[in-house]
């Protein structure tokens, strides 16, 4: 099997970049975007503020108790649009296996770009060149054989970084960080490992499968494997339609369940609206395996929950596009499970379901003649 060469983009400190290079008078001082007022949530910060302790997520208070210099800029959306069209516009001429995780983050597939780890080195500095002459923005890249390796290669070596991780590194790069960098362990399982004594990534290794799944089940199991390096998730195309979801974000962050659960219920007739539209377009009949739920808190830190089922638990969703009152039962447990990970308010919820990929389909037909 042939290894893949993953690459993790993630631009430095965006919003505040585009700021500084916009206005040449914020490039000297302590910024942070958003934030202003009395309720103000940070959205990021320039460097010089971070030493200050600024963070995003942080209240703007807050943020200029710790450095009463701090300059707020307002938010200026168009502007960071614009920037993250000229850094994917550049990425699509190295690879077409492109994942956009957001405005400023994506993890590129070079495995049939390039030949090896020297030739996927040569060729980012060549996108950090471009993406600098183009933006005048400096990003940090991550390379890896799976993408979550990327991911903490990118940040390894911010601002402006590019750095590698590879078998030969692993262990002395990775095993002593915060198990919290593993995907998916968010506070809560990281205060359960804790609580075992657990706090690296190397000391879940020496923990050992058996004890991992004993008390952790599956999540367990994955996150074991992801302390050995493996990691076998693919970049995902955005081509191919992986879910329909709809989420909305809230002015001020929502602490009470009650409230949360009248606010998914509020979500259901646009989302049936939207299924409506996916399956009316007709050209593909993907089927449905899975309901979710997903919440942002006030940290930012996103939450999914996840049930799968048979396809034919959905069948009603062909006909009508409403979930059934079981299926809506289900959704605000999913919702109560995620609020229990999150353990603080929140600011966005979301719901979805899952598609089966188009080929699992056709497998699947073919199983059942
Ligand atoms: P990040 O890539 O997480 O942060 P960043 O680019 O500002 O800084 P870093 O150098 O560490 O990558 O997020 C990208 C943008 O998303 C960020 O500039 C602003 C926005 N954002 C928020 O609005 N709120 C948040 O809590 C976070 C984390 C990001
Ligand atoms: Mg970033």
């Amino acid at each position: 099997m042939t290894k893949s060469i993953i690459l993790h983009l993630d631009m430095d400190c965006f919003f505040a970049a585009v700021e500084m290079r916009d206005h040449p008078p914020y490039q000297r001082v302590p910024l942070a975007v958003g934030g202003d007022g009395p309720r103000g949530v940070i959205c990021t910060a320039n460097y010089l503020a971070r030493s200050f302790g600024v963070r995003s997520a942080m209240s703007g208070a807050l943020a200029q108790k710790l450095c009463p210099q701090l300059i707020f800029a307002p938010l200026r959306f168009e502007a960071y649009r614009e920037a993250s069209e000229q850094v994917f516009y550049i990425l699509n001429k190295y690879s077409s296996k492109i994942e956009s995780m957001s405005l400023d983050e994506a993890y590129v597939d070079l495995s049939d770009s390039c030949a090896n780890f020297f030739e996927a080195e040569l060729l980012s500095k060549k996108i950090k060149q471009e993406i600098y002459e183009v933006t005048k923005l400096t990003c940090s890249v991550g390379i890896s054989y799976c993408k979550y390796l990327a991911k903490i290669a990118s940040d390894y070596k911010k601002p402006n970084g590019l750095f590698l991780i590879d078998p030969i590194n692993f262990d002395q790069i990775v095993l002593p960080l915060p198990l919290i960098r593993l995907p998916g362990v968010g506070k809560k399982t990281a205060e359960r490992f804790s609580a075992l004594g657990l706090k690296s990534i190397g000391d879940l290794k020496n923990f050992g499968l058996h004890k991992a799944l004993k008390h952790f089940g599956d999540q367990g199991m994955e996150l074991f494997h992801y302390s050995l390096g493996h990691d076998d998730s693919k970049v995902q195309l955005e081509r191919e339609t992986k879910s329909i979801s709809l989420e909305e974000t809230f002015l001020q962050d929502i602490h009470d369940l009650g409230d949360m659960k009248e606010e998914l219920l509020k979500l259901l007739p646009d989302f049936s609206e939207r299924l409506k539209r996916f399956y009316d377009k007709g050209d593909h009949k993907q089927v449905i395996k899975g309901l979710f739920v997903k919440i942002k808190c006030s940290d930012f830190k996103s939450y999914v929950t996840v049930k799968s089922f048979h396809p034919s638990y959905f069948e009603n969703l062909f006909s009508d596009f409403k979930l059934s009152h079981d299926q809506q039962e289900l959704l605000l447990k999913l919702l109560e499970e995620n609020v229990d990970k999150g353990q603080l308010p929140i600011r966005l919820l979301g719901l979805g379901v899952k598609l089966e990929p188009r080929e699992e389909n056709q497998l699947s037909l073919f199983s059942c003649a």
